[in-house]
């Protein structure tokens, strides 16, 4: 159950009598129905804001358990009867024996003993025959006891819909169950039963809201005898664990099923509402399940509608929910930015995810001279969001549990004392779900994050476009590792970024956090960068692995849906790849597919020779690259001109004037794993005449131990029927050919 967070309403409720009851039901001539006292539970002060409901409000609510555990809700119907979701008691097509299932009543608290509860064994289970699975509908079940449960204050049958019965759009009604707080966070100890207060939703509005493209690109078919409760903003809802349970609405003075909890997509998502199997319409295959059994379940006849009761609404035009999140003026003037004032250091650069919580690096805040020790006094600390006059309080610090040790987990949450109103400022990010997809090519930028300084002026625009997911994750991963899907979450994510090279400089001392838009909403992806020197492209660790930890703890971040789908013409990478060979440094010779086409071969280097030449060299390794020896020394010439080598920025600016490229290219070819390797260098005045590489491997690795040579199985493999990467004929050419002293190794002095 989804907490919810409107503030207390009062419902009157009607005093039980519950002797009525009792005799009503127990007369077997009973014709009326609506004398039938379902549905009136006990008085009691209920805290509608809150989540726990208060004992005995739902006495009908029952726990179904299987294997010593709870798995399903169920509500109270008729003495021996048990009303719930089909899905509960299916596994693979098949229903399980009933006699593994237990039904336990009049329970609150889940924890401890279980007062004035009491079990039941289960006789048979029953499902409509044409229930196949739960987004065809039909989702309900009859659990029928072994012996009739025992009725009291805790323990009360709620009353059912007849057939005709209109429950009015738009009404309030209350889902109940010991279901997960938020997708994967079960319920905590003690376990009490939640309530939740969600509006009955018109099937058109629900289809419309359905037809929404949200989680995995999916929409759903709303079919007859389903219903939607919940609202186009989400927040509020049911989730796993409650299917099975009632969906309540009062009407005269008895609560009424309206529904089972069946299912949705996610729990609490924006434009996906909790789908209910609606009980009206299963009147009659209700009635031929327990026909003969008495007493028997109550039909009342529906309540007349009073003067105050509001008028049938006409089914709303469907108003969608755009995302809360995420939203800024223009890039760079960030709503969510916060910054963390901790007396006696520097302002700490973190991001507002929600009306009361911060998010930002533990490290800010770990106190160096007692490792792990939490911080002691957050009196004094202050916490700065744009667009407030006066600085916030702080409340409470959580910091990741794994905080101190992994640089991937390097978060904490700060709780402000009062939440801050939500506007165009501050305004919090959207923080991505585990399964979050960035695209390649994604548009994100760099925003501070932590205590490090800047390593660019103020104007800087930190521009970044999100590189291929299997470049990245093989550049910085093991050799032979699987490439995550999409869907799967990422271990890196390698941005290129527009303004590095201009800064020139290693930003070691600096941290960043990624932000990354998707139709005009920015999401937090990524966060400080992996310590990796001065190679490049930088990685960030993913920051949707931590999305449930920061559900759990905040309990209202931002967690939007991915909103962009769009595969572009190749379509999603789907086929499982692994890693190709790897150097110390990483992988060599992969090229980023969809990425920006300045780092589309990302190992060439421009080598600027004499302030008027400029030839092609290939990058080896950190230190080295390699080029042609006709291209960089000239004939007869003794001295070694001054030479500039600039690399990652091969085809991106146009040369200096009155410069020319010298050199032709290189022969690179492509491995069947996905690895380019340089086969050959271009002869002195050929285009298409290459001297090979291979002959030079003892040279080279001499001079450069850390050159990697693919072993001879993974050395180029020529697709049958060639290959226009590498065609045959070039490649015996470059074979034939045998030229010594043509490739001279440049040794690199690192500026920053
Ligand atoms: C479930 O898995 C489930 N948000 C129940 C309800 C909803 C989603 C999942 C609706 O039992």
């Amino acid at each position: 159950m989804a907490r919810h967070l409107l503030l207390p309403l009062v419902i009157l409720v009607i005093s039980p009598i519950p002797g009525a009851f009792q005799d009503s039901v127990l007369s077997p001539t009973q014709e009326e129905p609506e004398d039938l006292d379902c549905g009136r539970p006990e008085p009691s002060a209920r805290i509608v804001g809150g989540s726990n409901a208060q004992p005995g409000t739902w006495p009908w609510q029952v726990s179904l358990h299987h294997g010593g555990g709870h798995i399903c809700g169920g509500s109270l119907i008729a003495p021996s009867w048990v009303l719930s979701a089909a899905h509960c008691f299916m596994t693979n097509g098949t229903l399980e024996p009933a006699a593994e299932w237990s039904v336990l009543l009049g329970v609150h608290s889940q924890d401890g003993p279980l007062d004035g509860a009491h079990t039941r064994a289960v006789a048979a289970i029953v499902v409509p025959a044409n229930y196949s699975q739960v987004e065809l509908g039909a989702d309900l079940a009859l659990l029928r006891l072994a012996s009739p449960a025992s009725l009291g204050p805790a323990v009360w049958p709620v009353c059912l819909p007849r057939a005709s019965h209109r429950f009015v759009h738009g009404t309030a009604c209350w889902a109940t169950g010991w279901g997960d707080v938020q997708e994967a966070d079960p319920l905590p100890l003690p376990w009490v039963l939640q309530e939740v207060e969600l509006r009955l939703l018109g099937e058109a509005t629900c289809q419309c809201l359905y037809s929404q493209p949200g989680p995995f690109n999916l929409t759903l078919q709303i079919l007859p005898g389903m219903l939607c409760a919940g609202y186009p903003e989400g927040r509020r809802d049911t989730c796993q664990g409650d299917s099975g349970g009632p969906l309540v609405c009062e009407e005269g003075g008895r609560w009424f099923q309206a529904g089972i909890t069946s299912f949705g997509f996610g729990c609490g998502r924006r434009n996906r509402p909790g789908v209910f199997t609606a009980v009206a319409t299963y009147e009659a295959w209700i009635r031929e399940q327990v026909m003969g059994s008495e007493p028997g379940p109550a039909f009342p006849t529906q309540p007349q509608k009073t003067q105050s009761d509001p008028q049938e609404p006409r089914e709303e035009n469907c108003t969608i929910a755009l995302p809360e999140c995420g939203k800024a003026r223009r890039p760079g003037a960030w709503p969510w930015e916060a910054q963390v004032i901790v007396p006696g250091s520097r302002p700490c650069h973190g991001a507002l995810v929600s009306e009361s919580w911060v998010l930002a690096p533990a490290s800010c805040f770990l106190d160096p001279s007692s490792s792990d020790s939490p911080p002691r006094d957050l009196d004094a600390w202050r916490v700065l969001l744009p667009s407030r006059p006066r600085a916030e309080r702080v409340a409470r610090l959580v910091q990741h549990e794994n905080a101190s040790w992994d640089n991937a987990s390097d978060l904490a949450l700060l709780q402000l004392r009062t939440p801050v109103n939500l506007s165009a400022a501050p305004l919090p990010v959207c923080l991505p779900h585990p399964e979050h997809y960035f695209l390649p090519g994604s548009r994100c930028r760099l925003a501070r994050w932590g205590r490090g300084e800047p390593a660019f002026g103020p104007g800087a625009l930190l521009e970044a476009e999100l590189l291929g997911g299997w470049w990245c994750h093989c550049l910085y991963g093991r050799q032979w590792a699987a490439v995550p899907l999409p869907g799967d979450p990422p271990h890196a994510l390698c941005p290129a970024y527009q303004v590095e090279e201009e800064v020139g400089s290693c930003w070691n001392d600096s941290r960043w956090s990624l932000l990354c838009r998707e139709e005009g909403t920015w999401f937090l992806a990524g966060i400080r960068d992996f310590p990796s020197g001065c190679l490049r492209p930088r990685a960030f660790f993913p920051l949707q692995t931590h999305g449930p930890w920061i559900s759990h703890v905040t309990r209202g971040a931002y967690l939007e849906d991915q909103l962009a789908w769009d595969w572009g013409p190749d379509g999603e990478e789907t086929e499982t790849q692994t890693c190709p060979p790897h150097t110390e440094h990483g992988a060599c010779g992969l090229r980023p597919e969809a990425a920006p086409v300045r780092v589309l071969w990302p190992w060439l280097a421009e080598v600027h020779v004499a302030g008027d030449r400029v030839c092609t060299g290939i990058l080896l390794a950190p230190g080295w690259v390699l080029a042609a020896t006709h291209c960089v020394l000239r004939p007869g010439s003794t001295t070694v001109p001054y030479i500039e080598v600039f690399l990652g920025r091969a085809g991106a600016s146009s040369l200096p004037q009155g410069h020319q490229m010298t050199s032709a290219p290189p022969l690179l070819c492509q491995t069947t794993e996905g690895s380019w390797v340089l086969v050959g260098m271009a002869v002195q005045g050929s285009r298409e005449l290459f001297a090979a590489i291979g002959p030079e491997e003892a040279w080279i690795s001499q001079t450069v131990g850390e050159a990697h040579f693919l072993p001879p199985s993974g050395s180029p493999h020529w697709p049958t029927g060639g290959s226009n990467l590498c065609p045959p004929e070039l490649a015996k050419a470059s074979g034939s050919l045998c030229a010594v002293h043509f490739l001279l190794l440049l040794t690199l002095l690192i500026q920053s």
